[in-house]
């Protein structure tokens, strides 16, 4: 009786383990089959992503082209952005139309690092970057339109930046320098100096322009 309640068991166990044994190797052709569908869906997005990307090249506007433009053609890259330091010398203006065609614009400081950054890079050179008061005197704003939310404004015990109002010339456009020349005798950060002054300049392009329009 005993021998013939064990067998009964040991049947039942062998059935429950086939069974578990058959849905388990089911459950796994389902997922292999899952996984290769997601592989195609894949292998199908990064071959229309490279499509459009060559359709674009195609229209001359590929933004990874940009990209790789930018890189090579001596930007500097820092925390999120690209930089272009000009050797060449423009007025305020002009220099911004150079940022803008290379869908930059001139640089907007936001903190000290990024002045820290621009004073430890820009040598003997004075550079335009993008704040003006050309809207309304003493009102100084960057080239998005917003206000200043760290200022390095120069000063020297005597002179103390911005220090160009309504003068002849008006002194509406932002320079900044970290080795000063003689006539601006230790006034090293930014200084307003008139707009139809020739300097070099620097364009910034931050990360995320690459991504959004
Ligand atoms: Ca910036
Ligand atoms: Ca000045």
């Amino acid at each position: 009786m005993l021998c013939v309640l064990l067998l009964t068991a040991v049947i039942v166990l062998c059935i429950t383990f086939t069974q578990e044994r058959q849905q388990f190797i089911s459950k796994n052709e389902n997922l292999t089959d899952e996984r290769e569908q997601l592989r195609l869906k894949i292998t199908n997005l990064t071959s229309e992503r490279e499509q459009s990307y060559r359709q674009m090249s195609v229209n001359g506007d590929n933004k990874l082209t940009a990209e790789l433009v930018l890189l090579t053609a001596g930007w500097t890259y820092y925390q999120y952005s690209f930089y272009y330091m000009s050797k060449e010398q423009k007025n305020w203006t002009e220099s911004r139309r150079y940022c803008k065609e290379r869908g930059a614009d001139l640089i907007i400081i936001n903190n000290k690092e990024e002045q820290d950054f621009v004073h430890n890079t820009s040598g003997n050179a004075t550079f335009y970057i993008g704040l003006t008061d050309i809207d309304v005197e003493g009102t100084w704003k960057w080239v998005d339109n917003s206000t200043l939310t760290s200022r390095f404004w120069a000063s020297n015990g005597q002179i103390t930046e911005p220090n160009g109002g309504k003068g002849n010339p008006e002194e509406d456009c932002a320079v900044t320098v970290a080795v000063p020349p003689p006539k601006w005798a230790n006034l090293v950060g930014w200084l307003d100096v008139s707009c139809d002054q020739n300097y070099q300049w620097i364009c910034e392009k931050r990360i995320s322009q690459f991504i959004l329009p």
